[in-house]
């Protein structure tokens, strides 16, 4: 048959041809692009009197976020469950700069709850520039030992991955009536294959295969920028993990078993790093930004970085978490001190 001739071809003749053609459009496909990222840097989006929502903005990188978008002048949505900690942040974000701020209780994993905080938005401020879905929790436990009804999991998918997509939905109208854009927290775990973590890097994964066709989709109508942040300091790193229970529980050991030798980044930084992306424009925001060669690490190596997770981030078979050899490392040469921030070290975290 004709097509599987065409097949046998391609089988031949497409990895030359793109070994070659890497050769040689590499380096100048790289040089424009770099030309280009200085153009937008300079043509940067100023953000003052802009419209922004962000999901999750009651603490940890949302909150920061909100400080950031605040500095320089947005007005701003605030959405996350906790309404009294989203009040304190619209505080310090007005105190920052801020015009205008409003704050809107809404979980993200019930669709109505979206429509609400799209349409309160609008109807206060007339319009809407800038949606970062942020909201998202993380679960850390050994897929064979979380509850059979996996009800946990369901709700994990419900929030990092349709929240983003129901708010996006909302939102789209009023995007591209202003020529807005939408900033989307995703993660490095979405391609790091850790342990412990295969739903939450689904969800992750998800969003990223979501929103990158939906950036086909839109063109040049709605930008589209998403963030992969490696360790951040914040609730997450900070050992508030779903546990197998399904509530939260602050873990230290298990914290320091996953989180392990990586240094974390600030938090603070982070927002800056991401705020900076969306307004120039990029594709990608990844932070802390050496962090990006771990992609590379992953697509030339799997198997190294599988077998080093294997090693390093599990214990022998029955033993608890915080018998892993990285753990073990870490208390044993104190390197906890340099690779996390301060504020981390003894973490106090809000709980509700
Ligand atoms: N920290 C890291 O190392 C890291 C790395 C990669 C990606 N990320 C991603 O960055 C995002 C922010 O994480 P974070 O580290 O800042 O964690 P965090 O401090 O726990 O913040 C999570 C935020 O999401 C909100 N949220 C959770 N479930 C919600 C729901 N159903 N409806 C509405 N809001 C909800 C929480 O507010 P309420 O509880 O008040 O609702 C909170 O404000 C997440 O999407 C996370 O996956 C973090
Ligand atoms: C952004 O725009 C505002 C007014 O719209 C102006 O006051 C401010 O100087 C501008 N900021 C920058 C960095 O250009
Ligand atoms: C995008 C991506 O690479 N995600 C990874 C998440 O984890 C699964 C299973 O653990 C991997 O197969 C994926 O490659």
């Amino acid at each position: 048959m004709a097509v599987d001739l065409i097949h046998k071809f391609l089988n031949i003749s497409a990895p030359p041809f793109t070994f070659f053609s890497f050769l040689f459009f590499l380096p100048p496909y790289y040089l424009f692009k770099s030309f280009l990222s200085i153009l937008r840097s300079i043509f940067s989006e100023n953000v003052s009197g802009k419209v922004v929502i962000i999901t999750g903005a009651s603490s940890g990188i949302g909150e920061h976020l909100a400080y950031e978008y605040g500095r320089r002048g947005a007005r701003l949505a605030l959405t996350a469950r906790r309404e009294k900690s989203l009040n304190e942040v619209a505080d310090r974000a007005r105190d920052l700069g801020s015009p205008d701020v409003i704050t809107i209780r809404a979980d993200v994993s019930k669709i109505d709850d979206c429509r609400r905080l799209v349409d309160d938005t609008v109807n206060h401020f007339g319009r809407l520039d800038h949606l970062v879905n942020n909201a998202g929790m993380t679960s850390v436990v050994m897929f064979e030992d979380a509850p059979p009804d996996m009800t946990s999991f369901r709700a994990l998918m419900e929030t990092n991955f349709w929240g983003s997509v129901y708010t996006t939905r909302f939102a789209i109208p009023h995007l591209r009536h202003s020529g807005g854009k939408i900033i989307v927290m995703s993660s490095a775990s979405s391609w790091m294959t850790e342990p412990r973590t295969s739903v939450y890097n689904a969800s992750k994964a998800a969003m990223s295969a979501f929103f990158d066709s939906l950036r086909v989709e839109f063109g040049s109508d709605i930008g589209i920028t998403i963030a992969t942040p490696g360790y951040i300091e914040s609730g997450l790193t900070s050992g508030k993990f779903l546990q197998r229970e399904g509530e939260l529980e602050v873990q230290q050991d298990l914290r320091d078993t996953q989180v392990s030798l990586m240094p974390v980044g600030s938090v603070s930084g982070c927002a800056r790093a991401i705020v900076n992306g969306a307004c120039r424009g990029d594709r990608y925001v990844t932070q802390p930004s050496w962090f990006s060669v771990t992609y590379l690490w992953k697509m030339f190596f799997p198997e190294v970085i599988e077998w080093s997770y294997r090693l390093f981030a599990l214990p022998s078979s029955g033993r608890p978490p915080h018998e892993a050899l990285n753990k073990r490392v870490m208390d044993f040469t104190g390197a906890k001190k340099v690779l996390y921030p301060s504020s981390i070290q003894s973490p106090d975290v809000k709980t509700e």
